[in-house]
Parts: structure tokens; C-alpha cells; sequence
């Protein structure tokens, strides 16, 4: 099975790495996790992207705050599908690091999930992943399903606590 690989700019953005490691986790799906920056390590960030392929991976996710530069350059450097998280910043509350993500110039496309949803953006990969693999498609609709039970639930037990 492909692997997906992880890259955030910094081990600040941990917290969000941690929603997405938890849903491929549920779906049992083989990942690598790293920390380069676009800007702080640039050379390391470009061989990982020029090797992904070859490496085994999918699908690469990419999570980085402020000048989001990150999911853009290693989708310069690769033509395996790249899904930017952008994070929350110190100043703009994630919408500096949103708009760096998602306004891709035309050619190198960014899959952008909203700003610190690392779980939307495992689920998408995993999605990407399934197209190929009925297995992991069978899972995912276990666990789609499982969600949607959740949330009956809460509405079932939502007029007991009000
Ligand atoms: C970005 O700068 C990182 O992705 C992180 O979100 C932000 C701040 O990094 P640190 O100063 O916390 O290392 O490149």
C-alpha cells in the first residue's frame, strides 16, 4: 500500500499533525512524518519532494503557519497530489498562511483544507488513496458511517441536557 508523507515547517505545528496521524492511524494507513520548512531548510524539503515517488508515498500532505510557502514547493518538486494545511499563526489568526496556501499559480495545483484541519486533510488523502485500493474504500465507509452514527447520537441526546 502507498504511503502517505507528512512534512510540517515546524515541530510547532505538531497539534495539527496529530489530528491527521490519528485518522490514518483509525484507517490503517502507512505514513512517514517530518519536519522541513520551506524556507528554514529549503534543500532537505525539495529532495524529499524529488524522492516521494519513488519512496513509496501517495499522497503528501503538507501543514506550515505565516508565509505558507511549504505544500507549494514540494508540489513544485513532485506530481504526486499535494494537500496543504495551512496553521494558525501568531498575527493573522491562519489567514496569512490560508491564502499563501491556496493561491497556487496555475499548473502546480495544492489541495488546501481549511486552516488547521488536519483531519480533513488525512481523510482527503486517504480518499485519493482509495481510489485504487477497495480495501481502504470499504474502511473508509466504515468509518464514514461510524461518524454519522456519532452524530445521531448527540442529536438523540440532545434535548436531555437542555
Ligand atoms: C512556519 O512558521 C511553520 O510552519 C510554523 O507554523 C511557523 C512558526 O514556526 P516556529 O517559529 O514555531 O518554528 O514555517
Amino acid at each position: 500500500m502507498k504511503k502517505v508523507g507528512i512534512v510540517m515547517g515546524s515541530d510547532s505545528d505538531l497539534p495539527v499533525i496529530e489530528k491527521a496521524v490519528k485518522v490514518l492511524r483509525e484507517l490503517e494507513i502507512p505514513f512517514e512524518v517530518h519536519v522541513y520548512s520551506a524556507h528554514r531548510t529549503p534543500e532537505e524539503a525539495r529532495a524529499f519532494s524529488l524522492k516521494a515517488r519513488d519512496a513509496g508515498f501517495g499522497v503528501l500532505i503538507a501543514a506550515a503557519g505565516m508565509a505558507a510557502h511549504l505544500a507549494g514547493a514540494i508540489a513544485a518538486n513532485t506530481t504526486l497530489p499535494v494537500i496543504g494545511i495551512p496553521c494558525k499563526g501568531p498575527v493573522f489568526d491562519g489567514m496569512d498562511a490560508l491564502l499563501s496556501t491556496v493561491q497556487m499559480p496555475s499548473g502546480i495545483p495544492v489541495a488546501t483544507v481549511g486552516v488547521g484541519n488536519g483531519a480533513n486533510a488525512a481523510l482527503l488523502a486517504a480518499e485519493i488513496l482509495a481510489v485504487s485500493d477497495p480495501e481502504l474504500a470499504s474502511r473508509l465507509q466504515g468509518k464514514r458511517a461510524a461518524d454519522t452514527a456519532a452524530v445521531l447520537l448527540k442529536d438523540a441526546g440532545i434535548a436531555e441536557r437542555l
